[in-house]
C-alpha cells in the first residue's frame, strides 16, 4: 500500500512563520537556480572547467533538508546542491571556489579544489584529525563520481544507527549517535538506479532494516539515454513494490510524489523522516517529474536529444515555475472570513528574485577574486623575478618575452606561472646572479606547496597514523602451546573484541559458524549477533557497510570470504575507501579493516593472488600480506590502535599449519611498512610475501646443501613497503635480487622491484640482473597437477636461484639443463 499524503496547512504552525518559511525556501530555490545559471556562463566562458548542477531538483530537496536533522548523514550525487544551501552548508561563494577548483580548504570546504564542483561533503574531523562531535552538525559524506557509488556507504551509515539503539558496548559514544536517531539520507539519480550496487544496497538495507530513506531525483534521463533504455516498465517504485512491507513482512515503506508538489513534498519528507527515525524501516521516495532545465551537464545541450514537446513539457513542469505558481495562487480563508496570502503582489516576489540574483553575482566575483588572488600574488612575483633577470641575462629577450606573455593573462592559472618560471631557468642554466637563485627558490616552494594541494592527504598524516605504531612481539608461555595457527586468530578476535567495544565483525558465513576457517568460532555465541554477524553474498555492500560504520566512530572490519572475490569490492574500495581522505583534504575518515584469505587453495577462483591489481588501485589504503597467522593477528593488533583503512591478506593454506599461541593476545603488534628479514644469506637476496615464504624457506634449505646461501626477506606490507629501506641494505651485501610471488609476471612482484630498484637505489649495488619469479599468466589450474605448473613451485624457485648463481659463477655452478 503506497502512503497518502496529507496538507501543509494542516500543520501547527503560525500562518505568519508559514509564510516565512515558504517566502525563505523559495529565495534559496532561486538562489541555487542563479548558481546554476551563472556556473554554466562560467564554464562556457572558460573560467571554469566544467559544470553539473542542480538546476530542476530544487523544491524536493528543500523538503528533504527540512527533514534532515543535526547526527544525520547523506550519501547524494552531484545534484543536491540547494540540498546543502538550505542547510547553510554550502554558500554561493563556495559553491563557485569548487567550480574554480580553488584549491583552499577554507574557501572550497567540499575537497580544497579535488573534486570537481557538486561533489558535497561536510567535515567529520578537526585539524588534528579527532572525531568532531557529529552529533551537533549535518554530516554530508563526500560524494564521488561513479553512478550508484555513494550506495554501499549509504548502507553502513544508515546500520550504525541501528548498531547504537541496539548495542549496549558503544552506547556511551555519544559524539556519534543519541540512541541511533540518525538517519541516512540517500539520493540518486533515476538512470543510476540500473547499476547492481543500487539494487545491490536496497536489498540489503531491506534485509538489515536500518533507518535509510533513499531519495530517486526522476527526470525520466540519464544524459541522453531515456528511461525506457534503463528501467524495466520505465519506474523505479513500479518495480520495487515488491519491497513494499506489510502485516506479514519487513520490507520498505514507500512513497511516490512529484518533484514540483511543494506541499505534498514536504509532507512525504516528514513522513518518511519519522518513519525511518522511530521504527529504524528503510524508505524509498520516487520524486517524480523533475526536469534538467540546462540539460545535463555543461558537456552538451539536451535539446540534441529532447524533443520540442518534451523540452516544453520540461519548461512547464521546472519545480521552481510551480511553487512560483503555488505561492501567487496560494489563498487560505480564517474562520473569522479573512484572506491570507504570502504575498500580496508579484512585485514582491520579483524583489526577492532580484535580490537573489545579486547575491549570487557577488558571490561569484567574491569567489572568482579570492581564487585569482592567490595566483596572482605568485605571478607578480615570477614577473618581478624574470624582470630583473632578463636585464642581466644574456637570454633577456627571450625572458622578457616570456615574462610579458605572462603578464598579459587575465586568467593566470597556477601552471601558466610555473611553467613559465620552470621554462626560463633553461635560459639560466650558463648563468650565474642572484635572480637566478631567486627564481630557482621559487621554483622549490611553488613545487612543495603544491604537493600540499594537489597530492597530501592519501594517507593519514595525522599523529594516529599506524605507521607510527611500534612492533611488539608476541610473547610465550613456558611449556610450548602449539595449535592450529586459526586458533591464534580466533583467540586474538576474542581479545580484541573484548579490548575495543566499537569492533564489529560480519561477512559472509562469520557469524554463525564463525567464518569458513573458524578463526571467529564461538564468538557470536560470547559477543552477540550484532558484533558478530552474518551477511548476504554482497561484497560490495558489505565493504560499504564497513566504509559507513567507520565514518561514524564504530570499528568495523568487514570480511570477504575469499581474495578472488574481492574484485567484486575492489571498486568501492578503490573508488571510495581509498580516495576517502584524499577527497576531502583530511576532513573525512573510515578507519575500515577489511579480512580476506587467499593466495593459495584450489583452483580458479580460490587460489588467486593479484596483488598487482589490488596494489595499483589501492593507494590510499595499507595493504597487508602476513606469512602467517601470528603475523596476521598481530596486524590487526597495530591497526586497531590506529584509525588508518587497510587490507589484510591472510593466507588460506595456513589455518591448519600450526604455530605457538603467544600469551599477550590482541597486544603484541607487526608494524606497517617494515620487511622482516627471516633468514640471513651472503649470496642473494629473495623477497616475497604470504604463501610463496614457505616455499621460499623449503628452497632455501636445499640451495643451502648445494653451497649457495640465500638472505630472505618477508615484505609483510605492500603498501607500504619497506619504509626503512632495508632490502636494499641487505643488497648490499649480497649484490643480487630476485623477487618472488604467486601473481602474474608483471604483478606486484614488478611492484616490489620498482621500490627496491629506483626509489631505494638498489640498482647501484647489483651485479646480475635483477629477476622476477611469479605464476604463470593465467588463473591457477585446480587439482595438485594444477596447482604445480601454474604457480611457482619450490622446484621453480630452486631452479631460478640457482641459474642466477650460474650466471654469476658459472665454474662453481655448472649448468642444471
Ligand atoms: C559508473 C559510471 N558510469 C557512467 C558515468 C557517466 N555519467 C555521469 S552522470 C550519468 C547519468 C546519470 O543519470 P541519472 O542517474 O538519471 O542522474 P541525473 O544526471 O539525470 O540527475 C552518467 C552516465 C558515471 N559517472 N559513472
Ligand atoms: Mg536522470
Amino acid at each position: 500500500m503506497l502512503q497518502e499524503t496529507k496538507s501543509i496547512t494542516s500543520n501547527q504552525i503560525s500562518f505568519s512563520d508559514f509564510k516565512k518559511e515558504v517566502l525563505n525556501d523559495y529565495k534559496i530555490a532561486k538562489i541555487s537556480r542563479e548558481c546554476s545559471l551563472l556556473g554554466r556562463r562560467e564554464v562556457l566562458t572558460g573560467k571554469a572547467k566544467f559544470g553539473i548542477f542542480g538546476d530542476g531538483k530544487e523544491v524536493p530537496q528543500l523538503a528533504m533538508a527540512k527533514a534532515f536533522k543535526k547526527g544525520d548523514f547523506r550519501s547524494g550525487y552531484y545534484r543536491d546542491q540547494t540540498f546543502m544551501m538550505a542547510l547553510g552548508e554550502l554558500s554561493p561563494q563556495q559553491f563557485f571556489a569548487g567550480l574554480y577548483a580553488h584549491a583552499d580548504i577554507k574557501a572550497d570546504p567540499m575537497s580544497a579544489g579535488r573534486q570537481m564542483g557538486g561533489h558535497f561533503a561536510t567535515h567529520s574531523l578537526n585539524d588534528d584529525g579527532s572525531w568532531k562531535n557529529l552529533t551537533k552538525q549535518y554530516n554530508s559524506s563526500a560524494d564521488i563520481s561513479p553512478t550508484a557509488g555513494q550506495m554501499p556507504r549509504l548502507l553502513g551509515l544508515a546500520q550504525a544507527s541501528k548498531v547504537y539503539r541496539n548495542e549496549k558496548s558503544v552506547q556511551k559514544n555519544t559524539n556519534f549517535s543519541i540512541n541511533g536517531n540518525e538517519v541516512a539520507w540517500g539520493t540518486i539519480g533515476n538512470a543510476s538506479t540500473s547499476e547492481g550496487l543500487f539494487f545491490e544496497t536496497i536489498n540489503a538495507a531491506g534485509v538489515l532494516q536500518v533507518p535509510m530513506v533513499m531519495s530517486v531525483w526522476d527526470d525520466e534521463y540519464g544524459i541522453s539515454v531515456h528511461a525506457k533504455f534503463q528501467t524495466t516498465k520505465e519506474s523505479i517504485s513500479e518495480i520495487l513494490k515488491g519491497f513494499q512491507r506489510d502485516s506479514e513482512y519487513n520490507g520498505y515503506e514507500i512513497f511516490i510524489v512529484n518533484g514540483w508538489d511543494y506541499v505534498q513534498l514536504m509532507d512525504v519528507y516528514q513522513k518518511a523522516a519519522t518513519i525511518a527515525r522511530e521504527e529504524h524501516v528503510p524508505v524509498l521516495i520516487h520524486v517524480k517529474e523533475l526536469t534538467q532545465p540546462q540539460g545535463h551537464s555543461t558537456s552538451g545541450s539536451h535539446e540534441r536529444y529532447k524533443e520540442k514537446e518534451r523540452l516544453q513539457w520540461e519548461k512547464d513542469h521546472d519545480c521552481i515555475t510551480k511553487m512560483r505558481e503555488w505561492i501567487l495562487e496560494f489563498e487560505l480563508e480564517t474562520q473569522e472570513g479573512e484572506i491570507l496570502r504570502f504575498i500580496n503582489s508579484e512585485e514582491e516576489l520579483i524583489l526577492l528574485e532580484k535580490e537573489a540574483k545579486k547575491e549570487v553575482s557577488e558571490a561569484k566575483k567574491e569567489a572568482w577574486n579570492a581564487y585569482l588572488n592567490d595566483i596572482k600574488s605568485d605571478l607578480f612575483k615570477v614577473v618581478s623575478i624574470l624582470d630583473n633577470a632578463a636585464k642581466k641575462s644574456k637570454n633577456g629577450a627571450v625572458i622578457n618575452k616570456y615574462k610579458s606573455d605572462l603578464s598579459a593573462l587575465k586568467e593566470p592559472t597556477r601552471k601558466d606561472v610555473l611553467s613559465t618560471a620552470r621554462k626560463c631557468l633553461r635560459y639560466l642554466k650558463d648563468e650565474n646572479f642572484l635572480e637566478k637563485t631567486a627564481l630557482q627558490q621559487f621554483i622549490k616552494n611553488a613545487i612543495d606547496s603544491a604537493f600540499d594541494k594537489y597530492s597530501s592527504q592519501l594517507t593519514n598524516e595525522s599523529s594516529k597514523s599506524v605507521l607510527h605504531i611500534a612492533e611488539k612481539l608476541p610473547s610465550y608461555s613456558q611449556e610450548k602451546n602449539i595449535v592450529d595457527a586459526r586458533v591464534i586468530m580466533r583467540d586474538n578476535f576474542d581479545a580484541l573484541l573484548t579490548k575495543h567495544p566499537e569492533i564489529l565483525i560480519f561477512g559472509e558465513d562469520a557469524g554463525f559458524i564463525g567464518d569458513v576457517n573458524q578463526g571467529l568460532e564461538g564468538l557470536q555465541e560470547k559477543f552477540g549477533n550484532i558484533r558478530i554477524s552474518d551477511t548476504g553474498i554482497r561484497e560490495a555492500t558489505i565493504i560499504g557497510q564497513g566504509i559507513g560504520l567507520a565514518m561514524r566512530g564504530l570499528r568495523p572490519i568487514a570480511e570477504v570470504q575469499y581474495l578472488d572475490y574481492l574484485l567484486y569490492a575492489l571498486q568501492i574500495m578503490s573508488d571510495d575507501l581509498a580516495t576517502l581522505r584524499y577527497r576531502t583534504f583530511g576532513k573525512q575518515k573510515a578507519p575500515l579493516i577489511v579480512r580476506t584469505r587467499g593466495h593459495r587453495l584450489e583452483g580458479i577462483w580460490h587460489a588467486g593472488s593479484p596483488l598487482g591489481a589490488i596494489i595499483n588501485s589501492l593507494r590510499g589504503i595499507h595493504v597487508l600480506v602476513p606469512r602467517n597467522m601470528t603475523k596476521a593477528a598481530g596486524f590487526y593488533n597495530t591497526l586497531l590502535d590506529g584509525d588508518d583503512p587497510a587490507l589484510v591478506i591472510e593466507c588460506l593454506n595456513g589455518y591448519r599449519l600450526k604455530e605457538e599461541l603467544p600469551t599477550n593476545l590482541g597486544e603484541f603488534k607487526t608494524p606497517i611498512g617494515l620487511v622482516e628479514t627471516i633468514k640471513s644469506g651472503s649470496d642473494m637476496t629473495v623477497v616475497s610475501y604470504g604463501s610463496t615464504l614457505r616455499l621460499v624457506e623449503e628452497a632455501a634449505k636445499e640451495l643451502h646443501q648445494v653451497g649457495i646461501d640465500v638472505e630472505i626477506i618477508d615484505a609483510q606490507s605492500l603498501l607500504p613497503f619497506d619504509i626503512n629501506h632495508d632490502c636494499v641494505k641487505s643488497l648490499e651485501k649480497t649484490n643480487k635480487l630476485l623477487v618472488v610471488d604467486e601473481d602474474v609476471p608483471g604483478g606486484a612482484t614488478a611492484y616490489i622491484l620498482q621500490e627496491i630498484l629506483e626509489t631505494q637505489n638498489g640498482y647501484s649495488y647489483l651485479d646480475s640482473k635483477p629477476a622476477t619469479l611469479s605464476a604463470k599468466a593465467h588463473r591457477p589450474a585446480y587439482g595438485t597437477d594444477g596447482d604445480y605448473f601454474s604457480k611457482p613451485s619450490t622446484e621453480d624457485i630452486f631452479e631460478k636461484v640457482y641459474e642466477m648463481m650460474h650466471e654469476y659463477n658459472p665454474e662453481k655452478f655448472k649448468r642444471l639443463y
